[in-house]
């Protein structure tokens, strides 16, 4: 794999077509593993979003898609998973050049996103509402499961095509149509979906990209009176000021926001597993991952031995340019996220955490990298072990009893993911059921499938992705009360 000779120009999509928009302002991305400009994307404005938002509208209110069937929607996402699998190289490709995640890494996720479009494609088949029928013999209640309207999914650069792939599938499936605006680092493969989804036969107008930053494109979507969903992946910071300008129309809100993701690891756990599955858990993505494991909480008597051998596997991964087959963690997605995750380390130290490895970024031509970092010694008090680092920076805290871990493991703003590391299944049940977060592992981490829901409880998000739920998030319930035989007056 090598860089290509020149950029890939891209354009917005809007009702099938690709467009420039209504401005000749254009954004450059570098890969962030070699500082070369990859791609270039419009710089989209207010009025491109409303442009879209109004074709989308159409698509909905007069168009076909709302009211075909499960079986030729399941056709098109299937046929859209497909393609996906088809070209998963060149998608793939894009990702890291665009990302610096690892290119073999950004492969499997082509695959994984596949796999999404497959089972949203099942769910088309599935949707149904209910039928009460114990209301008396002069009354019947329907329940109807409707699309919920024109939906706007705002994506971020971590994950890009995983990540549109857990909301547009399911907005599709249940009839809506959409508004996509991808983070303005990693649009590619968005764009390149939209023209998929065209090849598979989706009509026009029903999935709609536009390219930028998110004010004003992510901002219009979130307040416009046109949009009636809004489903946003980012930082908790920025959810927030969705959550505010969508309250104003007081449209659908979804949230999947960031992490703190505690791994609580027993003296009695198999310490081989926890090993691999903390080296992975933290520098999966360069660590640029909401489900980071970016915390350990690690029982007393084992910490010593389990961070010395964590250290010794941390040191052996490898690090550098994503286009590298064996490279295990790539390139940092910016000088603001590299900015921040120095920062972080550097706050440690004032507060007296012990660097046991790495800290410092890693000299390398044009591209940007941090070395595989531990901090030991870490307190619940420091900031580092509170707030989300999206950086290959584990935290290693330690705890005596049980409760002190549970009450370590829920004492911040998120609760998205944990896991729980113990050959005692009643404690890692106790566990289980008292830990503040929307997923909890056990002996194991980072696993899922699209079977499986996914979101965070308290500032980690609202609402579920995946799952055989996530199709109902797309919808609104109307319930149809009817009476049967003669109307019996009852008023007047
Ligand atoms: O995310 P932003 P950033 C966290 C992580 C990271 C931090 C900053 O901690 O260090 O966020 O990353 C769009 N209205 N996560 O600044 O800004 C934006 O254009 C509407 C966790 O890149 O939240 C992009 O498309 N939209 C996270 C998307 O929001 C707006 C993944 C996310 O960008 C907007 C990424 C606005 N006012 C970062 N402002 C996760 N949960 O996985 C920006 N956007």
């Amino acid at each position: 794999m090598s860089l290509p000779p020149s950029p890939t120009r891209y354009q917005h999509f809007i009702g099938g077509t690709s467009t420039d928009g209504h401005s000749s302002d254009r954004i450059e991305r570098a890969s962030p593993g070699h500082g070369v400009v990859v791609s270039t994307y419009p710089a989209g404005t207010e009025a491109d979003a409303l442009a879209a938002i109004a074709t989308a509208r159409t698509a909905f209110d007069q168009g076909p898609w709302p009211r075909t069937t499960g079986a030729e929607r399941q056709a098109i996402l299937q046929r859209t998973a497909q393609l996906i699998r088809d070209q998963r190289d060149d998608l793939g490709l894009i990702e890291c050049l665009e990302s610096g995640k690892p290119i073999a890494q950004a492969r499997d996720e082509m695959d994984w996103a596949a796999g999404i479009w497959d089972y949203a494609a099942a769910l088309c088949r599935h949707l149904h509402g209910e039928t009460t029928n114990t209301l008396g013999d002069g009354m019947l209640g329907l329940t109807l499961r409707e699309p919920a309207g024109v939906c706007g999914l705002i994506t971020p650069w971590n994950f890009p095509l995983l990540i549109v792939s857990q909301k547009l599938p399911f907005a599709l499936a249940a009839g809506c149509t959409c508004v996509v605006k991808p983070s303005e680092f990693t649009s590619g493969t968005t764009l390149r979906l939209a023209r998929l989804l065209k090849e598979a036969g989706m009509p026009d107008g029903v999935c709609n990209v536009v390219t930028g930053t998110g004010d004003p494109v992510g901002q219009a979507l979130a307040e416009s009176p046109d949009v009636d969903l809004v489903s946003f992946t980012g930082s908790t910071a920025v959810g927030r000021k969705v959550a505010a300008a969508a309250g104003r129309t007081l449209k659908k809100v979804a949230l999947e926001l960031g992490g703190k993701n505690p791994q609580i690891i027993f003296a009695d756990a198999d310490l081989d597993a926890v090993v691999d599955a903390v080296v992975h858990g933290v520098y999966f993505n360069m660590g640029e991952c909401c489900n980071s494991g970016s915390r350990i909480l690690v029982e007393e008597s084992v910490a010593d031995a389990l961070v010395a051998r964590v250290a010794e596997a941390s040191a052996t991964v490898p690090v550098g340019d994503p286009l590298d087959e064996r490279v295990k963690i790539g390139a940092i997605i910016n000088d603001a996220q590299q900015a921040k995750i120095l920062d972080a380390i550097a706050s440690a130290r004032r507060d007296g955490a012990e660097v046991r490895l790495g800290g410092a970024p890693l000299a390398s031509g044009a591209g940007r990298f941090v070395q595989t970092t531990i901090l030991d010694r870490v307190t619940p008090d420091m900031a580092v072990a509170r707030d989300e680092i999206f950086g290959p920076v584990l935290t290693v805290l330690r705890f005596r009893t049980e409760a002190e871990a549970l009450e370590i493991a829920n004492g911040t703003l998120y609760g998205l993911s944990a896991s729980v590391w113990s050959r005692d299944l009643d404690r890692a049940l106790r566990m289980t059921r008292a830990l503040k977060a929307g997923t909890v592992w056990v002996n194991t981490f980072l696993d899922g499938a699209p079977e499986l829901p996914f979101g965070g409880t308290k500032q980690s998000g609202l609402g579920r992705e995946l799952g055989p739920q996530a199709v109902l998030e797309y919808t609104e319930t109307k319930t149809a009360t009817i009476r049967l035989g003669p109307y019996t007056p009852k008023w007047l």
